[in-house]
């Protein structure tokens, strides 16, 4: 029966649990990750019977709160965890964190005790009286609270879903007591898509935008970086991005982006500087100490340790920052601004354009801009890139990985040395993607990210590139992708040890431990043999020249099969990643 309200709908069943599921099927939310448990039964048994909405039960729940983040971030919509009390919502509290820092829209429903039993000793008890679950993740995410009657359930769930699904994305915690879940409620309407209840963005004001544009023309040595807040604003955006390049182009502006932002701006193009900050290109290393930008503009980046090379002073002009973020707490957090503009990436980055395309060229800059990028190779250690033999350097691999990539891969990177030899050493043009995690920096991030991102766009190439310690962290995700036939792929850089931390110790401890010292080293673990135990095709390769006919195949195989795979590359230990702006950072910071 429809409403007299348009947008809003009287949905079947009257409990808690059958309302909460039916929205998720109105909001056209396929997939809900989770672990089921005694205090979300009334959830699990509607999830039974839902024509539209699988439950993908992972292997441990920070898997499936991965899971979601990478499905969040592939389609938009907010990624939806069921766990249980206790041990199932604690396990999740990793992943849900990595939403919460990486900006995507994780959902983390939990179940808990009766409120009858609260404080009694319940098994999995919920409340201060056991572990209160509510509590600890209101430490972790946008919104944390216990639904305690069904009189609040409403305004809860549209609380929760407008800060999720709303920019800058978020995650956010419901608790429901198992009695509350299976309670009936008296009102139930409910809107059609509670993302849709989202906030309007906030538009920056065109006045502050015609002001940075304006001091990017006067500027002698001008700069922009763009952060992870432009992907909304330039994935899936190919008219924008080419008209963002016609822009600089023609007036002779250079372009770099965050770690974070990596790939949003074409890194072929001829004003991309590629990545600026840790493990960056130094292309943009050489233009800043050169140049000394005169006006900087920053769009969609909070300017947190990765893209300001830990707070580096240095490359910032004193006298014009400009500074454009959705969140106005970091606006000139790191750096004071001269001028913050509080507003979303796609605005700016039109106001830009426009007043760009009205504007004469400057070809003289665009001359000198070519002629910096020419002087200076992106990468620390270009020869590397081309040794041969076994076990295959890093560098060799990922140049190998760059033309092995189809186009419209998602390129998911884990957290370990393999942050720092995909992103100096990889080449990333849209509609390719590379998806990181480093603001929590989780080991074991990407191995369940790509499950989630895969089931929500299996038209993409979806593959994690991650270290082997962080592989057999939560690699065992294979397992639900196996079983709910995932086409996600692998590729396991394999040094058989913690290489980041061995290779930090190397580095800071004046080479006291050599590069491939086994105080961190794993044992010689079989991870073909895991992979296939758990139901991926896997294989290895020793040598230059077989990641590219390796990865062919893994695709045809991931698309056609729908079967995960896994690519188990031996890489060389000896070989350092570049990081070692980082590793002599964490020194400093320890005396
Ligand atoms: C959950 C978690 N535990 C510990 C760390 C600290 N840490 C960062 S990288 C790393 C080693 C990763 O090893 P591996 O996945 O094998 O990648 P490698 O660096 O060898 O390429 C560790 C222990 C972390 N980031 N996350």
């Amino acid at each position: 029966m429809q409403s007299v309200l348009s947008n809003r709908h009287v949905v079947e069943g009257r409990t808690v649990a059958e309302m909460l599921v039916r929205i998720i099927e109105y909001a056209e939310i396929p997939f809900v990750f989770g672990i089921p448990g005694g205090f979300i039964a009334p959830l699990l048994k509607r999830l039974r019977s839902s024509s539209s909405v699988i439950f993908v039960i992972g292997r441990q729940e920070t898997g499936c709160a991965f899971m979601a983040d990478g499905f969040a971030r592939m389609t938009g919509k907010p990624g939806v965890v069921f766990v249980t009390s206790g041990p199932g919502a604690l396990n999740a509290l990793t992943g849900v964190a990595c939403a919460q820092m990486g900006h995507s829209s994780v959902m983390l429903i939990s179940g808990q005790n009766p409120v009858a039993h609260a404080g009694l000793g319940a098994l999995q008890e919920a409340t201060s009286a056991g572990v209160d679950i509510v509590e600890v993740f209101r430490h972790a995410t946008a919104m944390s609270e216990l639904v305690g009657s069904p009189k609040t359930f409403r305004s809860r769930v549209l609380q929760a879903a407008r800060l999720c699904a709303g920019l800058p994305r978020r995650a956010v915690h419901l608790s429901f007591p198992l009695d509350v879940l299976g309670a009936e409620l008296d009102d139930l309407e409910m809107p059609r898509a509670p993302g849709s209840y989202a906030l309007a963005t906030p538009v920056p004001d065109p006045a502050r935008v015609r002001a940075a544009f304006d001091a990017l023309v006067a500027a002698k040595r001008p700069l922009i970086l763009l952060g992870a807040g432009c992907r909304d604003a330039l994935r899936d955006q190919p008219l924008r991005r080419a008209a963002l390049a016609r822009v600089v182009g023609k007036l002779g502006i250079p372009v770099v982006t965050s770690v974070q932002g990596k790939g949003l701006f074409p890194e072929s193009d001829p004003r991309s500087f590629g990545v600026h900050g840790i493990c960056g290109s130094k292309q943009a290393d050489a233009y800043v100490a050169a140049e000394r930008p005169d006006v900087l503009m920053v769009i969609g980046s909070s300017l947190g340790e990765w893209p300001t090379k830990s707070w580096d002073p240095t490359w910032v002009p004193a006298q014009t920052l400009i500074h454009v973020d959705l969140d106005p707490a970091v606006i000139g957090r790191t750096y004071p601004a001269t001028n913050g503009i509080v507003g979303d990436a796609a605005h700016a980055i039109d106001g830009l354009i426009a007043h760009g395309d009205a504007a004469p060229p400057n070809p003289l800059r665009g001359t000198l801009l070519d002629r910096a990028k020419a002087a200076t190779s992106p990468f620390s250690k270009p020869e590397r890139r081309d040794l041969a033999g076994a076990p295959i350097a890093p560098q060799r691999l990922m140049r190998e990985l760059n033309v092995a990539m189809p186009p419209r891969t998602s390129l998911f990177i884990d957290n370990g040395n393999c942050i720092a030899w995909a992103v100096h050493h990889l080449q990333i043009d849209p509609p390719t993607e590379i998806l990181l995690s480093t603001a929590m920096a989780s080991m074991g991030w990407a191995n369940g990210a790509v499950v989630g991102a895969k089931l929500g766009a299996p038209d993409r190439t979806c593959i994690c590139l991650t270290g082997d310690g962080s592989f057999l962290m939560n690699g065992v995700e294979i397992s639900t992708a196996a079983r709910y036939r995932v086409g996600a792929i692998w590729i396991v850089l394999y040094d058989n040890s913690l290489g980041m931390v061995n290779h930090g110790e190397h580095v800071t401890g004046n080479q006291a431990y050599p590069l491939d010292d086994p105080h961190y080293d794993l044992g010689n673990p079989d991870v073909v043999g895991f992979a296939r135990a758990l139901g991926a095709e896997a294989c290895w390769i020793e040598r230059p020249g077989e990641l590219g006919p390796a990865l062919a195949s893994a695709i045809a195989r991931a698309d056609t099969a729908c079967v995960p795979q896994v690519i188990a590359a031996r890489i060389d230990p000896r070989e350092l990643p570049p990081i070692l702006d980082r590793f002599e950072a964490i020194n400093k910071g320890s005396r």
